[in-house]
């Protein structure tokens, strides 16, 4: 396997880069009446300009041999295959296995996984069906309205995402939770917010062996003892989510409590397993379903559109154009829609942890940069805040501008004024402002020449800023699935380029090795203990004085 930066088409686009170097983005617009028409499509709802990058047909020519040269479409086969592209961990990768509605049969090791699929499928739908309609009762017969998800990464920030986004489908008189960090401030602040008689906790953990869900899950569970609960009341209150059944029954939770998801589900990818149960419950089985289907609608697209007319395939190659080419090593998500507020947190996710890789899958160098640093915020609020580096740092970022034509919640002129922005933010990191068009514009404010010369290096923007937009009608179940599968089949699409294996997250795993050595030798309020002398300085010294500032609180 060679690196994907030394075969022909990356020269290639080495070339492109350095000959469009003089080249404005404006320019190519002023140059070229058709460039929206083009650089634009639509696949399952969403609409797709990606016009606003430094691209021309040439780019694209190119772009797309890359991905051919590293098979992308064999990848694409290979993945809806069930083969085990997750080498390193030896499984496959079958997430579009939990919305197919094409009747497609998928197998594993020989297995029918549909089956299992649709049959863990029909139990969560049965049981949301019997919460929402008081058939399933808390210890003391009140019907449960208030769940909190109890989960981390992939087991929260999904659900939470998704419960978010859809807020205007929220079933009436119902709450959801989510609870994933181990300081216990997440969990009590929660707690204080619940009445036990009424909340279920549904414990979200693919292995069922991370510490900080199991940490909440006993706390939880502590907690609903101490409210009056009795240990066979646990059965009313606690479900869990996971793949490892007996890691399950070991934390107390029978086999029918329990709701079942499979090793080819990747944590960050398994919002559409059992782990969507808090998205259902919150907004309905029938509205989770609808999420499913929007999703497939982007997989059937992704799966059969040839890559030229590909909404993954294209945003994954002018991502990888910006990243590669164009140096562009930061990449920011920016919802203008308040419900999708924690859309930036989970692609963070999704996106980082899949690429955020250097070697490939083959255990060599990759050779060239791969996954972006990826963050953002709902506009207008990020653009009060770090716009201000896309416009005029030293740094090229990339951008996704997401909106939707229609609000969820129309309120007088507030969405005009949103979709304002959404359109003018990136005209300007585009267009830029010129020195002339900076000095005409002090000259027309009556501005002395002298304090024209000195402001108007600081009026100057580059422009040449590449962004994409995706646009929907209205943001639904069904246009959430298709914006969320776009992200995932977008970042298998580069992976596949780089050469990389998007599915394992071994720099995830450090984390929960290195913390467990550690816990060993803080000592407990008021516990004296040795100085610690197995580590760096540094982190000796550090676990000294917060042992000795705890037993000081302690003393107090
Ligand atoms: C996701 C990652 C990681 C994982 C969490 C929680 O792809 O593997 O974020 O989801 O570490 O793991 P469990 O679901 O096993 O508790």
């Amino acid at each position: 396997m060679t690196s994907v930066s030394k075969i022909a088409q990356w020269k290639a686009l080495e070339a492109d880069a350095a000959g469009l170097a003089e080249t404005s983005l404006r320019g190519l617009f002023a140059d070229d009446p058709g460039r929206f028409e083009r650089f634009s499509l639509e696949a399952a709802g969403l609409f797709l300009d990606y016009s606003k990058n430094k691209i021309t047909d040439a780019v694209v020519d190119h772009l797309i041999a890359l991905a051919t040269a590293a098979d992308l479409e064999g990848a694409r086969a290979r993945m809806v295959a069930g083969e085990a592209i997750n080498a390193t961990e030896n499984r496959a990768v079958l997430h579009a296995a939990l919305r197919d509605f094409a009747g497609r049969t998928y197998h594993v090791g020989g297995e029918d996984v549909s089956r299992l699929v649709y049959a863990e499928r029909t139990r969560m739908k049965d049981f949301c069906g019997r919460v929402h309609d008081g058939a399933v009762k808390g210890r003391t017969g009140k019907a449960l309205d208030t769940v909190v998800n109890i989960g981390i990464g992939g087991s929260d920030l999904g659900p939470l995402m998704a419960v978010e986004a859809l807020r205007p489908y929220w079933v009436k008189g119902r709450r959801a939770f989510f609870v994933s960090n181990v300081d216990g401030q997440h969990l009590a602040d929660t707690l204080a917010q619940l009445d036990p008689e009424t909340t279920l906790f549904v414990i979200a953990s693919k292995t069922f062996t991370t510490e900080e869900t199991l940490t909440n899950a006993q706390s939880a569970r502590a907690w609903f003892l101490a409210q009056g609960g009795a240990e066979e009341d646990i059965a009313k209150h606690f479900v869990a989510l996971s793949t490892n059944e007996h890691a399950v029954a070991a934390f107390g939770i029978d086999a029918d409590n329990m709701f079942r998801f499979w090793d080819w589900v990747g944590g960050r990818y398994s919002l559409w397993s059992a782990i969507g149960l808090s998205i259902a419950l919150q907004v309905g089985f029938d509205n989770f379903e609808k999420l499913l289907r929007g999703a497939h609608a982007m997989d059937e697209h992704f799966r059969a559109a040839p890559l030229r007319e590909n909404m993954p395939a294209l945003l994954a190659l002018v991502g990888l154009w910006n990243r590669n080419f164009m140096g562009a090593g930061a990449h920011a998500v920016l919802p203008y829609d308040q419900h999708l507020h924690r859309l930036p947190a989970y692609l963070q996710q999704l996106d980082m942890e899949s690429n955020g890789k250097r070697v490939r899958a083959d255990g060599a160098a990759v050779g060239c940069a791969t996954g972006p640093v990826i963050f953002g915020e709902p506009g207008t609020n990020g653009q009060h805040a770090f716009y201000q580096l896309m416009h005029q740092g030293t740094d090229a970022v990339s951008a996704d501008f997401i909106a939707a034509a229609v609000s969820q919640t129309e309120l007088g002129d507030h969405h005009e004024k949103l979709l304002a922005n959404f359109l003018a933010q990136p005209e300007a990191l585009m267009r830029g402002r010129t020195q002339e068009e900076a000095r005409e514009e002090l000259t027309g404010e009556g501005r002395t020449q002298s304090a024209i010369d000195r402001l108007a290096p600081h009026k100057v923007f580059p422009g040449g800023r590449p962004t994409n937009a995706i646009l929907m009608e209205k943001l639904t179940p069904e246009t959430l699935g298709a914006l969320i599968a776009l992200y995932e089949h977008k970042i298998f699409c580069q992976g596949v380029i780089w050469g990389i294996n998007s599915f394992d997250q071994f720099g995830v795993e450090l984390g929960k090795q290195l913390a467990r050595t550690v816990r060993g030798e803080l000592a407990a309020i008021g516990e004296e203990k040795p100085a610690a002398r197995a580590h760096d300085a540094s982190t000796n010294g550090l676990i000294d004085r917060i042992n000795a500032i705890r037993r000081r609180a302690e003393g107090n």
